[in-house]
């Protein structure tokens, strides 16, 4: 009953609507070359995806979650850090600018023709906010360690709505996502609280010697966005100034579903009691499909 009745809410509230908060916004599709170039360095950029209604809702939608944070929220820097890096998870179904920027427009087109996957459907969300002044770096890592799934035809959005230059910008190790799954770790204190220590490979310390890699990155402007694989090594340097970023994962064909022996981040809670291991994600609610290729 209670399934039932969140497909109807769904199919009632989420269909394409001028009404919302974000108008429907149709984007065009990526070109051959950039789908290309995701494949090979399994990050890109792409300028003015999101219009400046869209831009503008968004920011409001990371202001009202920071003043009111939903029990996933994280603080992921120290005290006596002179700003304030802000996380939060999964609340599109609380906060209208990002439930109506993920299902009316054409953002999911967009990553599913990138990841060549058929079907795309909605991970979660991720809020990720540095403060002016942050000096809390995101240290080197991939994102799917963190997770409960398995499949290669991912990817994540990254949509700073406040400017962002060179240095402060999100970068990308090129090719990474080519390679085996490293490490994850806590960010602040380094310790190995997701694949038990030893059984996955460290990260090289990539900062030590930064020539030694492709590393790649772009200054962007509110609206701009990049897309990467859940492989891909990623990093960033504290901010200066404000950077309110909001960022979507997307699942493609081939994502199944893998429950581990500790928490997730994020976690879905009661997930392993009704998605067995290796299910594909389209048997749960929770992530519904948002594009499917004609
Ligand atoms: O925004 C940041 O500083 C880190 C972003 C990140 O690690 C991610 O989006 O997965």
């Amino acid at each position: 009953m209670m399934r039932l009745q969140f497909v109807v809410l769904y199919r009632m509230r989420y269909s394409p609507n001028p009404d919302f908060l974000i108008p429907a916004m149709p984007l065009p599709a990526p070109t051959p070359e950039l789908i290309t170039e995701f494949a090979a360095n399994g990050a890109v950029v792409v300028r003015g995806l999101a219009d400046p209604t869209a831009v503008a809702a968004l920011a409001r939608g990371i202001d009202h979650n920071m003043r009111h944070p939903s029990p996933r929220a994280k603080t992921a820097s120290r005290s006596d850090d002179g700003g304030w890096f802000f996380e939060d998870f999964c609340n599109w179904q609380h906060i209208p600018a990002y439930r109506d920027f993920i299902f009316n427009t054409g953002v999911a087109a967009v990553a599913g023709q990138l990841m060549q996957s058929r079907e795309t459907r909605l991970y979660h969300d991720h809020t990720l906010v540095k403060t002016a002044g942050t000096r809390q770096r995101t240290p080197w890592h991939q994102d799917q360690p963190y997770y409960n799934i398995e499949g290669r035809q991912n990817i994540s959005l990254w949509l700073p709505v406040d400017p962002v230059p060179r240095e402060a910008t999100l970068e990308f190790v090129a090719g990474s996502h080519l390679g085996p799954w490293l490490m994850p770790r806590s960010f602040m204190d380094n310790q190995a609280k997701w694949f038990p220590e030893g059984s996955l490979a460290d990260l090289p310390d990539i900062e030590a010697d930064r020539s030694a890699y492709p590393i790649i990155g772009w200054a962007l402007e509110p609206g701009d966005a990049v897309f990467f694989h859940m492989l891909t090594l990623h990093a960033a340097q504290g901010s200066e100034r404000l950077r309110r970023v909001f960022s979507v994962r997307f699942l493609g064909d081939d994502i199944t579903h893998a429950p581990r022996n500790w928490v997730t981040s994020p976690e879905f809670p009661g997930l392993s009691e009704r998605l067995p291991a290796g299910a594909p994600m389209h048997d749960d609610d929770l992530f519904p499909l948002l594009y499917r290729a004609a």
